[in-house]
């Protein structure tokens, strides 16, 4: 490796290892107004998916978090509930038959186990209205 490169590759390098990971909701947006059924697109930024009981380093599964006034317990197993719906296959989008009504939404990665890591990869909370 000549010098140029090394210079290149520690560049890139120490790039991917200060850019922490960041979770999202691609759609909905905030405050949008939906019809039911409603398509949830989950994005993810410097990390990995891997489906729930496989151990990869910097991966992990969404958990959408419908109506939580409190987050669950980040220390320990997610639970699955209709609040807590786990994506252990490793999807990226879902849709959600919802009764008219407000709704929040806020994402959280899991790790293999379905811990959310530490620090936790945590989305903004959101806030939608599924119409009549
Ligand atoms: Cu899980």
């Amino acid at each position: 490796m000549n010098k140029l490169n090394l210079f290149l590759f520690l560049l890139m390098y120490s790039a991917l290892a200060f850019s922490s990971p960041e979770v999202y909701f691609i759609s909905p947006k905030n405050g949008e107004v939906v019809n039911s059924p409603v398509t949830i697109k989950f994005g993810l930024k410097n990390y990995g998916i891997a489906p729930a009981g496989i151990n990869f380093p910097e991966t992990g599964h969404h958990h959408l978090l419908v109506n939580l006034t409190e987050l669950p317990d980040l220390k320990s197993s997610i639970p699955a509930d209709e609040n807590h719906i786990h994506f252990g296959k490793g999807q990226t989008e879902t849709f959600l038959e919802l009764k008219p009504g407000e709704y929040s939404f806020q994402l959280l990665l899991g790790d293999w186990m379905h811990v959310p890591h530490n620090p936790p990869i945590l989305s903004e909370k959101i806030k939608i209205i599924v119409k009549d």
